[in-house]
C-alpha cells in the first residue's frame, strides 16, 4: 500500500465521570487521531497516552512530535508491504510505542477494508463475543463507590476491577466484598505500592481476587516475582509489558500469572499479536487493557480481543460510560450477558463521525 495522505488531530472529549487512579483524576481527555489515506481508502488510529506522563512517558505532545518528525516522514509517499513493516521500519527509534501504534493501527484499518474484510478476522480473531468487564476508578466516598459497582453489575459486566492505593485499598475491599461477595473482582494498584508493604499485600489474599494489577514500579519485573512467590492471589502486569520478550521474561521469573494487553503499550497489532502468542505458549490467560479510548482506539480493542487467548474479561466497555456521544457509529455497546459482538462489516466494523470528530477538533495538521 502506498500511503498518500496523514492527518494528525487532537480531540478534546469530557468524560462523562471522572476517573482517578494512584496517580491522578482525568476529567477530559485529549486524544491524538491518525487518519491515513492510501490507495483511496482512509484508516484511523488512536493514541493512547494519558494527558500527564504518569502511565507512561508519552503524552499527545510526545506523540505529535514522534510522528510529525519521525513516524510520518518515514511513511509518506512510501510503499509499504503491509502494517507490520511499520514496527519494523522504526526499530531503531526506541520506545513511543502509542506514537508507533496509532499510525500501524490506522494501516491495519486500511488494509481489512482492502481485503474486504472485518479487521478482527484479518488479525487472525475467532472469538465473535467478547466477555466485558469495567474498571472503576476512586471515588470521592466508599458509597459512592459501592452505588457504581451495584450500577454495573446490573448493567451484565462480567467483572468489576477496582482502582487502588494506599488508603484505599483494604478497607474498601472489606466494604466492597461484604455487599457483593460473589462478584469477580480484581483491583489495579498502577505501581502504588513497593515490596515495603508485602506485609499489608499478603491481606488482599483475603479477598479472594481474580487478580491484582501491576502493584509495584512501572518498569518492574523482579520484585513482582518476589511478590508472587509471597501471595496466592494471580499478579497481572500491565505498565511493565511492552513487547513480547518482555512477557517472556516476566513468565520464566515467575512475575505474574496473567498479562494485560493494551495496544498502544506495545506499539500495535503487530507487537500485541507476538504478546498474545507467548503467553499462549505458556499458557497464561491474557485480557485487553483499556485507557479511555474515543471510539476509534475502542473499535481496535474489540479486534484484538477476539484473539483466541483473550480469555478473561477485559476493560473495553460501552462507549457511554465515557462519552455523552461517541465518535464512531454506531456506539459499543454491551449485551445483557456483559458481552460485546463483534461487527461482521469489512474494516473496523464502526464508522467514525466526521462530524463529530471535527466539532471536537483542538488542532490539525495535514502533511502529503
Ligand atoms: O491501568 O488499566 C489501567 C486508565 C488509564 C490509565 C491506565 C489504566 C486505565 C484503566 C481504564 O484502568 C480502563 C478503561 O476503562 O479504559
Ligand atoms: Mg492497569
Amino acid at each position: 500500500m502506498k500511503i498518500d495522505q496523514i492527518e494528525l488531530r487532537e480531540i478534546r472529549l469530557p468524560l462523562v465521570h471522572f476517573f482517578e487512579t494512584s496517580f491522578g483524576r482525568t476529567t477530559a481527555r485529549r486524544i491524538v487521531l491518525v487518519r491515513v489515506e492510501a490507495s483511496g481508502l482512509t484508516g484511523w488510529g488512536e493514541v493512547t497516552c494519558g494527558e500527564q506522563p504518569l502511565y507512561n512517558y508519552e503524552t499527545p505532545e510526545t506523540a505529535w512530535h514522534i510522528l510529525r518528525d519521525y513516524l510520518i516522514p518515514g511513511t509518506l509517499g512510501r510503499e509499504l508491504s503491509g502494517p507490520s513493516e511499520v514496527p519494523t521500519r522504526f526499530k531503531a527509534i526506541r520506545g513511543h510505542n502509542m506514537a508507533k501504534a496509532a499510525l500501524e493501527n490506522a494501516l491495519w484499518d486500511i488494509q481489512s477494508q482492502q481485503e474486504g474484510k472485518p479487521l478482527w478476522k484479518l488479525i487472525g480473531g475467532t472469538l465473535e463475543e467478547i466477555p466485558s468487564g469495567v474498571s472503576i476508578g476512586i471515588q470521592d466516598s466508599i458509597e459512592q463507590l459501592l452505588e457504581k459497582i451495584h450500577c454495573e453489575v446490573g448493567a451484565g459486566y462480567q467483572r468489576i476491577k477496582l482502582k487502588v492505593k494506599p488508603g484505599w485499598d483494604v478497607n474498601v475491599l472489606e466494604r466492597v466484598r461484604d455487599r457483593f461477595p460473589g462478584i469477580v473482582l480484581s483491583v489495579d494498584a498502577n505501581s502504588a505500592y513497593t515490596l515495603a508493604d508485602l506485609e499489608h499485600l499478603k491481606n488482599f489474599d483475603r479477598f479472594y481476587l481474580l487478580m491484582i494489577e501491576q502493584p509495584l514500579h512501572w518498569n518492574d519485573i523482579v520484585d513482582h516475582a518476589r511478590l508472587q512467590r509471597e501471595i496466592k492471589t494471580s499478579l497481572c502486569l500491565d505498565e511493565s509489558i511492552h513487547d513480547a520478550d518482555d512477557a517472556r521474561k516476566a513468565i520464566e521469573a515467575g512475575a505474574c500469572k496473567i498479562i494485560n494487553i493494551k495496544l498502544g503499550r506495545v506499539g500495535g497489532f503487530t507487537s500485541a499479536r507476538q504478546v498474545h502468542d507467548v503467553c499462549r505458549a505458556y499458557r497464561i490467560p491474557v485480557w485487553c487493557g483499556g485507557m479511555l479510548e474515543s471510539g476509534i482506539g475502542r473499535a481496535h480493542n474489540i479486534a484484538m480481543s477476539t484473539l483466541p487467548g483473550f480469555t478473561l474479561p477485559g476493560d473495553v466497555s460501552a462507549s457511554r460510560r465515557y462519552w455523552s456521544q461517541d465518535i464512531i457509529d454506531p456506539e459499543v455497546t454491551i449485551t445483557g450477558a456483559g458481552t460485546i459482538l463483534v461487527p461482521h462489516t469489512s474494516g473496523l466494523g464502526y464508522s467514525p463521525s466526521l462530524d463529530r470528530i471535527e466539532r471536537a477538533t483542538a488542532r490539525k495538521e495535514t502533511f502529503g
